[in-house]
């Protein structure tokens, strides 16, 4: 009966399949159906040429979870679709001089196809593109309403441009001072920018950092708690000599304030120029000029030599009465704080190296360890040299001495307890054409005014080819009918704001638009919105670890307050895949080294790639293509698909009465695979089927035979299993076993609690003869998983101690004897 060689067409499988599939609706969710709900989300594409090796992976493993939900008896809502607009497509649309939208839509059906070939378990009836009008008026109309919460509003500042790309860029989108689309170094613009205020909601989005970690990658939240960072200190307000108002600092370390030698302002902070004396002004100046030309990350970096400029003014120590100079140096950042600081030579490193640079005083005021020999000490200690006629800190620890010169500063009107976050708002103004326009129009008379919603979308201008050109303003302040119309609320003339929005803004929602996404009447249906949501699973690169996943935590926040949703946090779990790689590095074009999965697709077939990505290691982990072996994996589903055409029993066939054995290591295995694939470790569930379908090829051959009815269940069991991994495999060997499409929504496999217990025996060790362990084991363990469990355990190793070991004798079950010396 069993046919070693046969084997499936697995071009032939794959095409059958995608049609009958098409018919079937497999996977529509239903919200009326009255089952427990589901939310499977994972981070749409960016629309540039076919699906890759990243996609893949991501989306095999997503698959794996929204599968076995359904087959658990789920609904679920497993939606995908584009996040469209962007500039690749702007850049495609320069260079072959056509319109955006042409490379985009285009893509965007290749990708599509490939989806689908690809066997996923999307719900393509809710698919989405963010740059079709229906979704940026949605886009559009959200806008409004956090610009009448306030939280939309713009302002004159310095920020990052791209002299490449011509744009301004959000802080986010600056990697080690370079563009993060193209690598050019950034520089600093003055210019007026649209804003959110997501400052506004930085102390609750870190609070609920601490509700999301027990479910999100460890990485994550501590990006997203770096990125804010929060921070507890004080305001200081030190008197300048010849001013009437204070200097106001920011201090995570006010009990080092008798320290503090000197002052340093940001040299591009107004307080500088301000400051500044006639006969320090030049000098002041071209300092000034070069600051300018220097990236955030470059001021930061706490190993380049110290620069600045004494502006020749003078500020009092408040604790000391002391007299002292008030310098302009690049490490102090204009936006941070309040753009000044304290300098406390002996407690900062930065502010060391200043001191030493220009011979300023240095006044330690916390005891260093005995054997301290670094400069600057920001460790624990008793304060030192910090009293005087009011107040002394002197042998307190930093946390107490914080408090009391904090008290003592608050009672005599000098400063404030305060906290302090690195978080800025988010820039979302962009000066291209291929994004959302921002709905306002700016008229003489009137200011900024909204677009009435009636007129939403503000859709874009037809522009293409060379119009887009990149030329320091938005190509769409030169579409002169576009721009120039009525004002909305006087009728004189007026324009469009020609900027368009970060596409961050775009993918910061389209989690809730998935809930009803053919919705012309409004943004998403909360009733849905708040029964599918929060997402139960999000899966992504961990690349998005602050951006989008901090945005859409914002908008999410904003949304609730408005009253539109009942939770406060969109993602309820996350998990973040690794990369696909290929001979230990990054694929790229320029080494040449890159895999095409269109061509992994055509040599080995769509289930043997996802069965590869899924049992390559745990989701976190690389993978290195090199490494892999997707001939095996169609070896694999061949001996799998084989086990299905030996099945002799009749579909419906009890298993009641069915081999017992056989039977124990089927239900052991679904239990398992429960476990496994809700811990996200789909690789070893993958490893367990693999046992499972080797039991039951031995079964077949050499134990009960292909009629039992044992048989039939273990091979059902089989093909469920691998119905989240491999689908086409899987639906071939269910209609093999004679049951009816689709497998993906046969049910997940009954479990009989009295088929897991576990007989065990016990199994005696022996070293030079002597009992020194005792093993329980299964009565069906192998010799050499016997030896291995013997020698790994405790006992076993201290008996050993280091002797070499000259002969192992197993008996499996019962004995493992070992002769050493
Ligand atoms: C005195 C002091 C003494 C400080 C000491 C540190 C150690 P975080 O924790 O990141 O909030 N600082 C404040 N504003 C700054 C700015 N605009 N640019 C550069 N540095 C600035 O850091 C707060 C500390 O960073 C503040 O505390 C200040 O230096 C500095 F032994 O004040 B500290
Ligand atoms: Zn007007």
């Amino acid at each position: 009966m069993t046919q070693e060689d046969a084997s499936y067409d697995i071009e032939a499988t794959q095409q059958k399949w995608r049609k009958v599939w098409d018919g079937l609706d497999t996977f529509v969710a239903d919200e009326s159906s009255g089952r427990e709900k589901r939310y499977a989300l994972t981070m749409f594409p960016y629309p540039s040429g076919d699906l890759h090796m990243g996609h893949a992976e991501v989306t095999a493993l997503h698959d794996v979870i929204a599968r076995y939900w359904w087959q658990r008896g789920y609904e679920v809502l497993n939606p995908m679709g584009w996040d469209s607009f962007g500039l690749p497509a702007e850049n495609a649309a320069i260079k072959n001089d056509e319109h955006p939208a042409t490379y985009t839509y285009a893509n965007i059906e290749t990708q599509f196809a490939s989806f689908k070939n690809y066997g996923l378990s999307f719900d393509w009836t809710r698919r989405l593109h963010t740059s079709d009008p229906e979704y940026y008026r949605w886009t559009q109309w959200l806008f409004l309403k956090f610009r009448e919460r306030g939280l939309a509003y713009r302002k004159n500042s310095p920020v990052n441009w791209c002299p490449n790309d011509q744009t301004v860029l959000a802080n986010e989108q600056v990697v080690d001072g370079k563009c993060e689309r193209c690598g050019a170094e950034v520089t600093k613009r003055e210019l007026t920018q649209w804003y959110f205020k997501i400052t506004e909601y930085a102390q609750e989005l870190v609070d609920d950092l601490d509700v999301l970690a027990p479910t999100w990658p460890e990485r994550v939240i501590t990006a997203q708690r770096n990125w804010i960072g929060r921070s507890e200190g004080a305001h200081v307000d030190f008197a300048v000599e010849g001013r009437d108002q204070p200097m106001t600092v920011y201090t995570t370390r006010p009990d080092t304030l008798f320290g503090t030698t000197f002052m340093v302002v940001a040299p591009d902070a107004a307080l500088a120029a301000e400051l500044v004396t006639d006969e320090q002004r030049p000098a002041y100046d071209t300092y000034l000029q070069q600051v300018r030309k220097e990236s955030e990350i470059e001021r930061m970096s706490t190993d380049r030599p110290k620069t600045g400029v004494f502006l020749g003014v003078h500020a009092i120590n408040p604790a000391t009465g002391a007299r002292i100079p008030v310098w302009a140096a690049d490490y102090v950042l204009a936006e941070y704080g309040t753009g000044a600081i304290m300098a406390v030579p002996s407690g900062d490193h930065r502010d060391w190296e200043f001191a030493k640079k220009f011979d300023l005083p240095i006044v330690p005021t916390v005891q260093v360890p005995d054997d301290w020999e670094g400069e600057a000490y920001n460790g624990e200690g008793p304060a030192i040299n910090s009293a005087n006629d009011e107040i002394s800190l002197n042998g307190m620890a930093v946390a107490e001495a914080k408090r009391a010169i904090t008290a003592w500063l608050e009672e005599k009107g000098l400063g404030k307890g305060a906290v302090n976050f690195r978080l800025r708002d988010w820039l979302l103004s962009r000066q291209r054409y291929w994004g959302v326009p921002i709905p306002v129009i700016h008229c003489e008379k009137c200011g900024e005014v909204d677009v009435p919603e009636d007129q939403l979308p503000v859709e874009l201008p037809e522009l293409r080819g060379a119009d887009l050109k990149p030329k320091g303003v938005s190509p769409l302040a030169a579409a002169e009918e576009w721009v120039n119309v009525d004002c909305p609320q006087c009728g004189g003339p007026a324009k469009r704001d020609s900027d368009t929005m970060d596409t961050f803004v775009d993918s910061s929602w389209y989690m809730f638009r998935y809930c009803s996404p053919t919705d012309a009447t409004q943004a998403f249906d909360p009733v849905l919105v708040n029964s599918w949501m929060p997402c139960d699973i999000y899966v992504g690169g961990v690349e998005h670890a602050v951006l989008h996943l901090l945005y859409a935590r914002f908008f999410t926040k904003v949304l609730a307050d408005m009253g539109m949703l009942d939770f406060r946090e969109p993602f309820a779990s996350q998990l973040n895949q690794g990369i696909v790689i290929n001979q230990g590095k990054k694929m790229s074009k320029s080494l040449g080294n890159g895999v095409s999965l269109g061509d992994q697709l055509a040599d080995f077939g769509v289930d043997a790639v996802r069965l590869t990505l899924v049992f390559a290691g745990p989701p976190e982990d690389d993978i290195d293509w090199a490494d892999m072996s997707p001939g095996g994996s169609v070896r694999f589903l061949q001996r799998a698909w084989r086990l299905s055409g030996d099945v002799t029993s009749a579909p419906g066939t009890q298993a009641a009465d069915g081999d017992v054995a056989l039977r124990r290591v089927t239900h052991r295995t679904v239990r398992d695979a429960e476990e496994l694939v809700e811990g996200y470790r789909f690789n070893v569930m993958v490893a367990r089927v693999m046992e499972l379908v080797n039991a039951t090829r031995k079964a077949i051959d050499s134990g009960c035979g292909p009629a039992d009815p044992a048989v039939r269940e273990a091979v059902e069991a089989v093909s469920i299993l691998l119905s989240l991994v491999a689908p086409y495999t899987a639906e071939e060997m269910w209609e093999r076993l004679g049951n009816q499409p689709s497998v993906a929504r046969a049910g997940w496999p009954k479990v009989d609690e009295a088929l897991l217990v576990q007989d065990s025996v016990v199994a005696v060790v022996q070293v030079q003869g002597k009992v020194k362990a005792r093993l329980d084991v299964s009565p069906a363990i192998s010799e050499g998983d016997l030896e291995a469990a013997a020698m790994a355990d405790p006992a076993i190793v201290k008996a050993l101690d280091g002797k070499q070991v000259r002969k192992v004798i197993v008996r499996a079950p019962k004995l493992v004897n070992i002769v050493a010396g």
